[in-house]
């Protein structure tokens, strides 16, 4: 029999060291099919996902139940990014048995942590926005609101990453080539969706006039559901994901008329769909099966959630828009606005005013970029091959749009159409989904202050005339569970032991920490565990890339996806600004520095891989130069994912984050360095500035130019040349990249760099910022020198960023947009 302990306030059942032990050999022999004398790490990791499973099982079923019990108006949140991470210690810290498992494990003679490596990551997003998705459904869980996260089961998540002569090369990831023991199939919830075809206006008996659209294919979605693990085994919510296959009845025709290669033809088409993620951040691809990943997985979704209304509500859509929230992770899944509007009128037979009343009250919509290259459009040609019903939708409610909002407040004036019309006229019509978006939801918010004045400013100020209320601000976060407790254990013990274990819910009580920034015995205990941190890290490094570092060295990190705009070439340039300081004047003062890069470029992307190349060769000739005497080694760390960085965090001394002002939305790498007490070196930029008014000016290194500034100097002409010609040192370095200094008979292969930032016109202002961001490290290493200072700034750190977990992030979405009840869950 087995033994419960239990809390009645959890959902789910708490197991001791023995009984765990039991589980995991009871799984081994009858899950995994082998015995503890000749089972490999991969089989012992198996077995023990299955033995976690049975706790996670339990309390998705009791949430599962609780919440049909109770009706409750859930969140439906539509991503086609979710960057998860492992969930091995994920889970275990969120059912609080990660130590009962390592314990577990040590009697059984195993390493919790080699058991951790036997994961893959589930890498099923690109960056920023797919993480956040990540940490949003954690805290969701955590916070016990009823929520599921909808989005693709990509066969292939982001590319693997690996360097040949300094190159970026691609190789495909398979995260669960041998089966993942988190997900589970659900086919008694398959979906059948339809695209391309035609539309035909018939009238019936009455002479009304009705669309009927004839589709050219039907798809079949095929869920797989990851179980979401509340911390404290709270929640248990669900993340839904959509994977494509041939549908059934479809290909029978064909196949019984002899077509049996046509009909696998058909099927590897549809199994495309969800074949692999797309590796662009920030520019989309504009391609057809783009399109139809979109519409593959919200036309799912959306079928989902009806099934699961008119389970309880019949034909009766009057509370639907009471039930159901939508949260449109940027415009990627708008197209879920005209795909509503489609089931509503055409299948449900609704008046328009009436449809689009509950469309309107259903969708939110969160903006993650300004950037020109990145607002999604859609050629009008491609929509009408693929939807060509939505197409239809789409118009009308431009139609209506344009006639009831825009004509109304502006009588007669076609400028303004123009500008705000869903359709962007030209030689390639386009569908703008931002528009869309915008005039679909009844909330659009941006991920931290600037950005959301920005958005209201600069993006949609006619909008905003329209719609005052419409916008809001929700600064992002990050799940203090994963990127402090689970990836910085010795600092998480030393919060526990100092200001109590209540911080990992409340981040706020980390400013009680505060108080021990001048205890001396506080800060040699930091200094004690961020020197561990670094000098596991510089084991990481060694294994990785065969380079040594010095782990008391300054820690200089800079981790995010490689864009121009976020500037991975200014840090470059500082280094070799240094580098060239040093071999001028052989004794150049300064603390030792270790500059570590993570970052994948997309593919098509060929300026960002000529950065990584130019580090990767700066790095070589700088790490083997006797001269340089160990002040400075340059590291790229290859395949940067979650798991890396979950490495790299806890070790850092100093944040990077240098975007151009106005570029970065946010930033949530930002907040998570902060948190483990790294000092940013940052711009005015995204959430820098809510941790630059959170930590204060003397615990952050900020320069460079303002939102502001950097408008004013774009309109009155930027020039980089002048930059060129003022500074010997910027001049020296620029020229430096085109010899072969770093590339041994080969010049001009770094010469690309230099060609951006002087015939390219330097668009991200990296020459006008140089100077200050080489004060500003400078200062950096003013600042390191003093052991003591700098513990007090890194723990002011930590202190002082409890606002950036993902909890209040959360908090501010439910006050402000979603207006949810939290569900307490009932265990059997
Ligand atoms: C992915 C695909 C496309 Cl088509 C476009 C953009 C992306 C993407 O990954 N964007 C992204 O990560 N944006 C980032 O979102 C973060 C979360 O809000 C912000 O912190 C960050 O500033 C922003 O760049």
């Amino acid at each position: 029999m087995k033994k419960h302990t239990s809390t009645a306030s959890t959902g789910v059942t708490q197991i001791n060291t023995e009984q765990l032990k039991d589980q995991i050999i009871r799984h081994l022999h009858s899950t995994l099919g082998t015995d503890v004398n000749k089972a490999s790490p991969q089989a012992w990791w198996r077995a023990t996902c299955a033995a976690v499973n049975e706790q996670v099982y339990d309390g998705l079923r009791n949430t599962q139940r609780t919440h049909y019990e109770n009706n409750t108006r859930a969140l439906h949140y539509f991503s086609l990014e979710y960057l998860m991470g492992r969930l091995f210690s994920n889970n275990l810290h969120n059912l609080g048995l990660y130590e009962q498992a390592k314990q577990a494990l040590s009697e059984l003679g195993l390493n919790i942590a080699d058991l951790e490596d036997q994961e893959e990551d589930m890498a099923l997003g690109n960056g920023g926005l797919g993480r956040l998705a990540a940490c949003f459904i954690d805290s969701l869980a955590t916070l016990n609101y009823p929520a599921i996260g909808y989005g693709i089961h990509y066969e292939h998540g982001l590319f693997q990453q690996s360097f040949q002569d300094g190159r970026q090369i691609e190789r495909p990831d398979s995260w669960r080539e041998y089966a993942n023991p988190w997900e589970i199939c659900r086919p008694e919830s398959v979906q059948e969706i339809s695209v391309y075809g035609y539309v035909e206006t018939v009238y019936d008996l009455q002479g009304k006039m009705k669309k009927v659209w004839h589709p050219g294919r039907i798809i079949k979605g095929v869920p797989w559901d990851i179980p979401i693990v509340g911390y404290n085994g709270s929640s248990v919510n669900v993340l839904r994901l959509w994977e494509s296959r041939a549908s059934d009845f479809f290909n029978w025709d064909v196949f019984n008329s002899g077509g049996y290669i046509d009909a696998s033809r058909e099927n590897i088409e549809a199994e495309t769909i969800s074949k692999v993620l797309y590796p662009n951040d920030e520019t989309d691809a504009g391609k057809e099966l783009r399109l139809i990943q979109q519409y593959f997985f919200v036309s799912c979704s959306l079928k989902d959630i009806i099934r699961r209304y008119k389970r309880t509500h019949a034909d009766d859509w009057s509370d639907f828009a009471k039930q159901v929230v939508i949260q449109l992770n940027d415009t990627h899944p708008a197209v879920s606005i005209p795909e509503l509007m489609r089931i509503l009128v055409d299948r449900a037979e609704m008046q328009w005013d009436q449809a689009w009343n509950i469309c309107q009250q259903v969708f939110a919509y969160t903006n993650h970029t300004l950037l020109p290259e990145a607002l999604e459009k859609w050629p009008v040609r491609l929509f009408e091959k693929v939807l060509p019903r939505h197409l239809e939708i789409i118009y009308e409610i431009n139609r209506r749009f344009l006639v009831e909002q825009v004509d109304v407040l502006w009588p007669g004036d076609n400028e303004k159409k123009r500008k705000l019309s869903i359709i962007e006229e030209g030689h390639d019509a386009m569908v703008r989904m931002g528009h869309l978006s915008v005039v679909g939801s009844f909330r659009v918010n941006g991920v931290a202050e600037i950005h959301s004045k920005l958005v209201k400013s600069d993006l949609f100020p006619e909008m905003v005339a329209l719609w005052p209320d419409k916008f809001t601000n929700v600064t992002n976060g990050v799940t203090p569970r994963r990127w402090l407790k689970a990836c910085n254990p010795k600092l998480a013990k030393l919060l526990d032991d100092n200001i109590g274990s209540e911080w990992p819910t409340d981040l706020k009580q980390l400013s009680k920490f505060a108080a021990f920034a001048d205890d001396v015995k506080i800060q040699d205990a930091f200094i004690a565990i961020k020197q561990q941190n670094k000098a596991d890290l510089a084991n990481v490094v060694k294994k990785l890339t065969h380079i040594d570092i010095d782990p008391h060295a300054i820690f200089d990190i800079q981790i995010k996806r490689l864009h121009e705009y976020k500037r991975q070439h200014l840090n470059l340039l500082h280094i070799l600004a240094l580098y060239r300081r040093i071999l001028q004047e052989p004794d150049y003062d300064m603390v030792p520095r270790v500059f570590l890069f993570g970052a994948k470029a997309a593919p098509g992307y060929k300026l960002a891989k000529e950065i990584i190349y130019a580090i990767n060769k700066v790095a070589e000739k700088i790490n083997h130069d006797k001269r340089v005497k160990n002040r400075l080694k340059v590291v790229f760390m290859p395949n940067y994912r979650v798991t890396l960085a979950e490495k790299m965090i806890p070790a850092a001394d100093v944040s990077e984050q240098i975007s151009t002002a106005g570029k970065e939305a946010s930033g949530t790498g930002n907040m998570k360095l902060a948190l483990n007490g790294a000092i940013t070196v940052g711009t005015l930029d995204g959430a820098n500035i809510e941790i630059a008014e959170e930590v204060g000016d003397d615990n952050i290194a900020i320069f460079g130019l303002t939102v502001d500034e950097v408008k004013a100097l774009h309109a009155n002409g930027y020039n980089s040349m002048d930059y060129y010609y003022a500074n010997p040192e910027i001049k020296a370095i620029l020229d430096w990249l085109e010899t072969d200094y770093f590339t041994p008979g080969k010049p001009g292969e770094l010469a690309a760099i230099k060609r951006s930032l002087l015939e390219g016109g330097d668009p991200y202002l990296v020459l006008a910022d140089f100077e200050s961001y080489v004060k500003a490290q400078q200062k950096i290493d003013q600042w390191y020198r003093d052991k003591s200072l700098w513990a007090k700034k890194a723990i002011l750190n930590t202190a002082s960023v409890g606002k950036f977990t993902s909890d209040r992030s959360i908090e501010d979405y439910v006050s402000r947009v979603w207006h949810l009840e939290k569900c307490h869950i009932r265990r059997d």
